[in-house]
């Protein structure tokens, strides 16, 4: 099928064409690019949800839950489970589909499990091409799970309209860790498995560190839930809805896209001027010579980096 039927298909609400696509959007190829660019303008309405949280935290449990939920209110959500590309995470993997193939089967959800490939750990591109397709596939909320360890729950600001922390009892010292960097960019934190002991003492560990930033106009929400029983999932849906509300009314949605938009946009130029320099240079065995000429001191690194650059020259049009 070409694509552009596909993409009609897609359009029109097709969970198989949104599959597909992504499967195609998931490479790096010309098409990709012209399957995203023909896509672009029907993309914007979803409320993207970022979930993360320590290994084990019952993301995914909580994931499955919210969605029941959405679904339950006639919506239709997407599910992207960013698996680090770790030997360790094959357990979860597996978990994680097990825990929702109920809902996998439902025509309303989609879910898809993605690797981090090559990413450090991060987002890809590919994970983002994918929500792009969702988006445009008419899925009102996409949630996207990332375990919090490494690159990957720092860059979920840069996707997510909200970001979801789940935290747990038990953390320990690990709470100390996670505060870094982390607690600020939670939107909503939320204490799962409340029906352990401690959650009560995580909780004001929680706000404590809260209440130490007070700079911003407004308070992230602590709740406590219990996602294998279900308890707290309809307060904190009603929680995420109403920060997408906030960001609406208060303009931060408008100023936080085009923040994202910017950053895409950059590290796009810059992954491509990268293959073009790196290209070039070895074409002509170039670098690894600079790199002997560096090594033996005839050089420095800052004047060959100027000489691969103009280098460059004609190379820098594409197709
Ligand atoms: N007691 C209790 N256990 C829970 C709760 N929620 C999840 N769990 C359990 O915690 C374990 C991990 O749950 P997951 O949902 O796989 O956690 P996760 O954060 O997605 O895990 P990773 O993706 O591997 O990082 C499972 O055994 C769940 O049954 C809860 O509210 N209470
Ligand atoms: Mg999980």
């Amino acid at each position: 099928m070409p694509y552009s039927q596909l993409i009609e298909k897609m359009l029109e609400g097709d969970k198989r064409a949104c599959a597909r696509l992504i499967t195609a959007v998931e490479n790096d190829s010309d098409e990709a690019e012209r399957i995203m660019g023909d896509i672009y303008r029907y993309t914007g309405n979803a409320h993207i949800i970022g979930i993360t949280g320590p290994p084990g935290a019952g993301k995914s449990t909580l994931t499955d839950k919210i969605v029941k939920e959405l679904i339950r209110e006639g919506k239709k959500a997407g599910v992207i489970a960013v698996d680090p590309t770790s030997p360790y995470s094959g357990g979860s993997i597996l978990g994680d589909r097990i825990r929702m193939q109920d809902l996998a089967l439902n025509p309303n959800v989609f879910i898809r499990s993605m690797g981090t490939r090559g990413y450090l750990g991060g987002l890809s591109k590919h994970t983002k091409n994918a929500l792009k397709v969702l988006d445009a596939g008419g899925y009102d909320y996409i949630i996207i799970e990332t375990v919090g360890v490494g690159q990957s729950e720092v860059d979920i600001v840069k996707i997510a309209d909200t970001v979801l922390m789940v935290m747990v009892p038990g953390l320990g010292d690990d709470i100390q860790s996670i505060k870094a960097g982390i607690m600020e960019i939670g939107d909503i934190f939320a204490i799962n498995k409340s029906d352990l002991p401690g959650a009560d003492r995580t909780a004001l560990e929680v706000n404590m560190m809260l209440d130490l930033n007070p700079d911003t106009d407004r308070r992230p929400p602590v709740l406590m839930v219990t996602a294998v029983k279900n308890e707290g999932i309809v307060e904190l849906v009603n929680q995420i809805k109403e920060h997408f509300i906030y960001l609406k009314e208060s303009g931060r949605f408008e100023v936080r896209r085009k923040n994202n938009l910017k950053m895409e946009l950059v590290e796009l130029v810059e992954e491509e001027l990268r293959k073009i320099v790196i290209s070039h240079a070895e074409d002509e065995n170039k670098l690894n010579d600079e790199v002997i000429e560096i090594y033996n001191k005839n050089k420095n690194v800052y004047e060959v980096r100027d000489e691969l650059i103009r280098g460059m020259g004609t190379h820098l049009h594409r197709g």
